[in-house]
């Protein structure tokens, strides 16, 4: 993995000057940037499963799944078959996905529920496909055990800046997240971490998001940048909306911050226009979740993704981890 040596990172200022620049120099720099790490005119391809629903513990302000959040009307469910969960890799990667992303509504996983996480990991790993999951804090020796099943990502989000943090989460700490990506990494596993756009934070604190995660020992190889999908019944869902040329930009400064990572136009495609979408690529956005469900909320059909990317004449990136 290559990445910026640490006096070459950018800090929240650096990066928050990248926002203030006239759109289209934003835009020339980040594509400029993007044609220099990774193949021009590839978009790698993510399915997502939600292996257990609901009845989370944790009170995070943006989601469904969260116990706090009842009215939101997501019931607790158990965790999914291993069978089952295989089939949808299946038809995941028969639709074109190279990765199949597992989430689980957890804190943290408990270790009755190891066994089966591990063999998802493993039966998933063999049908060809990379392998992600997140399901919330890790402890060193789980991180282990699913490396050890075949595991490529985890996924695990700093969600925004520090100081923001606290207006959005309060049943684990900015701390917590740090260390349980920490763990990941020397499990040996790639690291998935991006954040959510679009929470009434400010510029500044979107900056400080994407210089919190190029400050990391080492940059997070896959960046998930979410945009907001209110939920009614949760705090956030009466947050006024982004204007949607600011979610570019903040796009374009977590390319230029974060050159070599693979950058994840992730949750709120399916409410924004073809058009935002094709600025988000060419501000260096080089990843989507392709299916018709996130994990509670709906996704762009996948139809219709794969035409927009053919008209844009956008190839499928190959899966680039190790596989069988
Ligand atoms: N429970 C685990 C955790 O939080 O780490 C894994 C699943 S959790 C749903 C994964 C990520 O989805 C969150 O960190 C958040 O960034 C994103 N997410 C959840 N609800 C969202 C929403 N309504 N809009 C945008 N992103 C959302
Ligand atoms: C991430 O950063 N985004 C994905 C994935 N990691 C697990 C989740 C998006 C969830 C959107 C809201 C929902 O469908 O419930
Ligand atoms: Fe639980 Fe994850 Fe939702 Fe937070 S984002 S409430 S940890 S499922």
């Amino acid at each position: 993995m290559h990445f910026l040596p640490r006096q070459e990172r950018p800090d929240t200022s650096a990066i928050e000057a990248l926002f203030a620049l006239p759109f289209l120099d934003l835009l020339f720099q980040a594509q400029s940037v993007h044609r220099q790490h990774h193949v021009a005119n590839e978009v790698q391809l993510s399915s997502l499963l939600s292996i257990k629903t609901g009845g989370c513990a944790e009170d995070c302000g943006y989601c469904s799944q969260s116990a706090h959040h009842k009215e939101a009307g997501v019931p607790a469910g158990k965790l999914m078959e291993v069978e089952d969960v295989v089939a949808a890799a299946r038809a995941a990667r028969d639709q074109g996905a190279t990765r199949f992303c597992m989430g689980a509504a957890w804190r943290n996983p408990k270790q009755r529920d190891m066994a089966a996480l591990t063999t998802m990991v493993s039966e998933v790993h063999a049908l060809g496909l990379e392998t992600c999951m997140t399901l919330g804090m890790l402890e060193q020796a789980q991180a282990e055990a699913l490396k050890e099943a075949g595991l490529d990502y985890y996924n695990h989000n700093l969600d925004t800046a520090p100081d923001f943090y606290g207006q959005v989460i309060s049943t684990r700490t900015y701390q917590d997240r740090l260390d349980t990506l920490q763990q990941v990494q020397n499990a040996g596993l790639n690291v998935c971490c991006g954040g959510i756009i679009g929470m009434g934070e400010s510029r500044r604190q979107r900056a400080g998001l994407i210089a919190q995660l190029a400050s990391l020992p080492v940059p997070p190889q896959s960046v998930p940048i979410n945009h907001l999908v209110p939920i009614a019944g949760t705090p956030l869902e009466d947050v006024p909306a982004l204007d949607e040329l600011e979610f570019v930009r903040t796009v374009a400064a977590a390319r230029i911050a974060l050159p070599h990572s693979v950058i994840r136009l992730s949750a709120g495609r399916e409410s924004m226009s073809e058009a935002t979408q094709v600025l988000c690529f060419a501000a260096g956005a080089n990843s989507i979740f392709l299916g018709s469900k996130l994990l509670t909320t709906p996704n762009a059909p996948v139809s219709s993704d794969l035409d927009l990317l053919a008209r844009l004449g956008i190839n499928p990136a190959p899966a680039r981890t190790a596989n069988p």
